[in-house]
């Protein structure tokens, strides 16, 4: 009897089916950004039938684990959730860890062999971001939603964390709108490259786009029309809820700016009372900055501001609220002060912080406050020396909205034309090389709207360049000729890739590429 279980046992084990090794030749040169550290390995890992997920922290890691899936999908395997299974053998794991080589919350390490694909972070962040690595080495079928009977990944080992805390891009929704599907399609665009801010440019002059319940009007009358007299719009609260809880799924979060003093005809178009002369302006539909103020000396402008931080406040999970501040040209520089330090303790009253443009240095800052540069190193400087955090994005090289050469056909030039090069050739960490380290959380790509309308408009002007500023804030080598050789390398792999996202990207002459 005993003699006839073994035997029985060793035909089962040997019927077993073996799985084959699959020998991968990583292209590596694909991964953008750039990890820390990567070693290629022998063997890639196959998924069959008996691939099985597990993980160490269902409940953190649930959001990572059903993207995981999704993106899966169109395979035929089941990829159940086994929670006994001790072994490593044939899983897909994804682990929150608490150990020395994940030192930052969204670094993560990731193993690929023949035995297993393994994911850990110390955060779920960590996890979300590895798994945009993971989605990077997934073949193009799997991202445009193909059927596939077989698939391997290929064998690799990661070690990676961002250099800087703060990755992020900037829509200006207000002098043109785009909704709430349009945002959400960026999200996931920008998601992909590991970005964690979306910056929401929401009032202009030519457009207020969020819904303000206790002042009505700003919407219906200041959200009706854009640039050009197009079309306008806004975000309910609803809206915007939906948008920042999309984001926040994607381990991004949303920063709300609320443009004033100036860049405000929106609002003062929509209440007399908001302006000194207690005349109300028409909708503005051109281009022209810095001509706009609300009006410092009445009070009723701090309720209306206090009202309006209230409501935004409340459907913001972050910790900053925008307050613009940038080109209030039409301020005088006392009230401007004057103006701001009573926004700014509105701001603190409601439990948030204050980033605000370069320009708002002058009313007073310190460590709680980022300055976004944008155009004067003397100003942010300024601004450093008073102890505040910095946000780069210096026109020249990372505002999206300047054309690639003189020949685009959307975007502006005041601060030059930015081809993809000169987007990546900068190091943000020798703009202010007196700034304490800790001072530069990190660097944004602003898209400004006045001549983008469409999805299709902002996308070329955001790709690819956006992708490289991605890397910049990502990565820890340096930048020079050499890494802007093998990023372009590894962008042109990329191509393909949002190809077949259905990104409307700039096929730039300095980025050979067969153009298919
Ligand atoms: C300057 S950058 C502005 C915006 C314009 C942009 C166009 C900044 C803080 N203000 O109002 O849209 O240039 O590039």
């Amino acid at each position: 009897m005993r003699i006839i279980f073994i035997l029985l046992t060793l035909v089962l084990v040997s019927c077993k089916k073996e799985k084959p090794l699959v020998i991968t030749n990583l292209n590596s040169t694909f991964l953008i950004p750039k990890p820390e550290s990567v070693q290629e390995q022998t063997y890639g890992f196959l998924f069959d039938e008996e691939t099985t997920l597990q993980t160490n922290s269902e409940g953190k890691a649930k959001e990572v684990i059903s993207q995981f899936k999704k993106l899966l999908k169109t395979t035929p395997f089941p990829l159940n959730l086994d929670k006994n299974s001790k072994t490593k053998d044939n899983t897909v794991s994804f682990n929150l860890v608490s150990n020395d080589s994940i030192s930052s919350p969204e670094g993560y390490v990731l193993d690929v062999n023949e035995m297993h694909l393994s994911l850990a972070a110390s955060e779920p962040q960590g996890l979300y971001r590895g798994l945009q690595t993971i989605k990077q080495l997934l073949p193009n079928a799997i991202i445009a939603g193909n059927k596939l009977d077989s698939l391997t990944v290929p064998g690799i080992k990661i070690i990676d964390a961002p250099r800087y805390e703060y990755r992020g891009m900037m829509l200006d929704v207000a002098r043109h709108f785009f909704t709430v599907a349009q945002v959400k399609r960026l999200i996931d665009q920008i998601a992909f490259y590991k970005i964690n801010t979306l910056h929401l440019h929401l009032t202009d002059d030519q457009g207020w786009r969020i819904e303000i319940k206790s002042w009505p009007k700003l919407t219906e009358i200041g959200g009706s029309s854009a640039v050009g007299g197009d079309i306008g719009g806004f975000y309910t609260q609803e809206d915007y809820k939906e948008i920042v809880s999309y984001a926040k799924s994607r381990f991004i979060t949303v920063i709300p700016e609320i443009d004033m003093p100036g860049h405000t005809n929106a609002a003062l178009a929509s209440y007399a009372e908001l302006n000194c002369t207690n005349i109300a302006p028409e909708m503005y539909t051109k281009m022209r900055v810095g001509f706009s103020s609300l009006c410092v000396e009445k009070e009723i402008t701090y309720t209306f501001v206090d009202d309006v931080i209230r409501e935004v406040a409340a459907m913001t999970p972050g910790k900053y609220i925008h307050l613009g501040g940038d080109e209030s040209h039409s301020t005088t520089l006392k009230d401007y002060k004057i103006f701001l330090k009573r926004a700014f303790g509105i701001v603190a009253k409601y439990d948030k912080k204050v980033m605000g443009w370069e320009d708002i240095q002058s009313a007073g800052v310190d460590s709680t406050y980022i300055l976004q540069h944008w155009t004067s190193e003397k100003i942010t400087r300024q601004g450093i020396v008073q102890g505040a955090k910095v946000v780069l994005s210096p026109a020249k090289h990372a505002y999206l909205d300047m054309k690639y050469s003189k020949e685009s056909k959307i975007g502006i030039t005041w601060a030059g034309t930015i081809e993809v090069d000169s987007a990546y050739l900068w190091n943000p960490s020798t703009i202010f090389p007196k700034a304490h380290e800790s001072q530069i959380l990190g660097i944004e790509s602003p898209l400004w709207s006045e001549t983008v309308v469409t999805t299709s408009d902002l996308e070329y002007l955001a790709f690819p360049r956006v992708i490289g500023h991605a890397e910049l804030g990502w990565s820890k080598s340096n930048v020079n000729t050499a890494s802007w050789l093998d990023y372009k390398k590894r962008l042109q792999n990329h191509y393909s890739r949002m190809d077949v996202l259905g990104i409307n990207y700039y096929r730039s002459p300095i980025i050979d590429s067969v153009f298919k």
